[in-house]
């Protein structure tokens, strides 16, 4: 009944999309989904083995089958999206368990409780809330940890702010073999899925806890997301593994986040192995990867594939090496491959053009992209064109990166064309490179 479900479900999110084209309103209203992961009910090939993967000193082909084939039409996405779901979980961050057989909870002005039970387990949490002023329902904004997100810009801009502790769900300081939190109070605490999958599962079950209160506080189709550093880590991959999440956010993200894990040679990033160890971010199975990350079948240009065509503001610093910023930016030139292919080549910014260097210092060359990003894609009053601002300080080259071109896919009513639909765009030349 599951698939029926979300047969039902898509219906109904085609038929919105169709009305919604005929209307008056902006195409970013199309972006979010109403389920957590639509290709749910894809007929997924069996993955590659950790021990029999191919080397690949290039960015794989996000467009590319596990099967070998291409897709060739935007209704193709939705099951090669499931493939690189499958692919993240298994090799990067570890499985995302699908919505526990219970979830619970109350939403406030000022609060929201989540209460989970599972095969006999149960956790629970909370997040406090800040209403912008106005008149309700607000869209919100999960912000991760209570820093470097600008909660004041995201309020004065009409959207709510809901203050989540991830570590209420995945604890940092622990063995990989006895993780704690809410998650592995249900899935176990020697669960291979690391802390950022963990973190992503918690924002989900604040969704559905949304969902079921009747959104009279707090509506459940606006939703966003950030956080920086190992927050933004967490924004990025909440966003890419939620379909419901509209506005996804990293903040100087570093290793584990956006930048691809191939890495750019000698940007001075911090090292996979460095990240694996520091805390269980990643999940288990990443541990035979941090050494050799050509092999692995996915990379991070992918997740921000995931997110596509829902909107995504990747906000940078290109003055600490550390973050591997150039790799960042290969990520986002990478994924935005995708984005265009699909017809929203506009719902995706990269910002790293910015003068203030110090790790999650609130910066005001992002006030204005992060409220026009809350108004086009959570109130959906404006439609401000994304863009790419990659600081001259720390570009990286995509042309390097890649061996693939980007399909034209064509459109569809829920993916209208972007300006240049399915053209390859190159970096600018010239781009350095170390
Ligand atoms: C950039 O995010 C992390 C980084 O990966 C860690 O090595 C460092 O210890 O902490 C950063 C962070 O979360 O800073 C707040």
């Amino acid at each position: 009944t599951s698939v029926i479900a979300l047969a039902v479900a898509a219906l109904v999110a085609t038929a919105t999309a169709i009305v919604t084209v005929a209307g008056t309103a902006p195409a970013a209203q199309l972006a979010a989904s109403t389920v957590e992961n639509e290709g749910a009910d894809c007929a997924v090939p069996a993955l590659p083995d950790a021990g029999s993967l191919p080397t690949n000193a290039r960015l794989p082909d996000p467009f590319r089958r596990l099967d070998n084939s291409r897709i060739t039409t935007t209704g193709d996405w939705r099951c090669r999206r499931e493939e690189i779901k499958r692919l993240a979980e298994k090799f990067v961050y570890g499985e995302k368990p699908a919505k526990p057989q219970s979830v619970t909870g109350t939403v406030s002005g000022s609060n929201i409780t989540v209460n989970v039970s599972h095969n006999g387990r149960s956790s629970s949490f909370s997040a406090s809330v800040q209403l912008p002023s106005g008149t309700g329902p607000f869209p919100a904004v999960v912000v991760l940890g209570g820093f470097g997100a600008d909660t004041a810009a995201i309020r004065a801009a009409g959207a709510a702010v809901i203050n989540y502790d991830p570590y209420a769900v995945g604890r940092e300081g622990t063995p990989r073999n006895n993780k704690q939190g809410a998650f592995y109070s249900i899935y176990g605490n020697t669960s291979p899925t690391g802390l950022l999958m963990a973190w992503a599962w918690g924002v989900s079950r604040i969704i559905d806890v949304i969902e079921s209160s009747g959104g009279t506080v707090l509506r459940a189709d606006a939703t966003g997301v950030t956080g920086c550093s190992r927050f933004g880590k967490g924004a990025f991959v909440i966003g890419a593994f939620d379909q419901r999440i509209a506005l996804t956010m990293p903040i100087e993200s570093g290793t584990a986040g956006v930048p691809i894990l191939r890495g750019v040679p000698g940007e001075g990033a911090q090292s996979l192995s460095s990240a694996y160890g520091e805390q269980p971010w990643f999940g288990d199975a990443f541990g035979t990867f941090t050494g050799s990350p050509n092999r692995l079948p996915v990379d991070t240009h992918e997740m921000v594939a995931m997110v596509a065509p829902r909107g995504l503001f990747v906000m940078d610093n290109p003055h600490i090496a550390n973050l591997g910023p150039r790799s960042a930016s290969v990520a986002a030139l990478g994924g935005a491959e995708v984005y265009k292919a699909l017809g929203a080549g506009d719902n995706i910014t990269y910002w790293s053009d910015v003068a203030d260097g110090t790790h999650c210092a609130n910066r005001p060359e992002w006030r204005t992209p992060l409220q026009q990003n809350i108004q086009k894609h959570l109130l959906r009053t404006g439609n401000a064109a994304g863009a790419m601002r990659i600081s001259s300080r720390a570009q990286g080259n995509l042309a390097e990166w890649r061996d693939w071109t980007t399909p034209n896919l064509g459109q569809s009513p829920s993916n209208p064309p972007s300006s240049q639909p399915g053209s390859p765009s190159s970096s600018p030349p010239g781009s350095p490179s170390s």
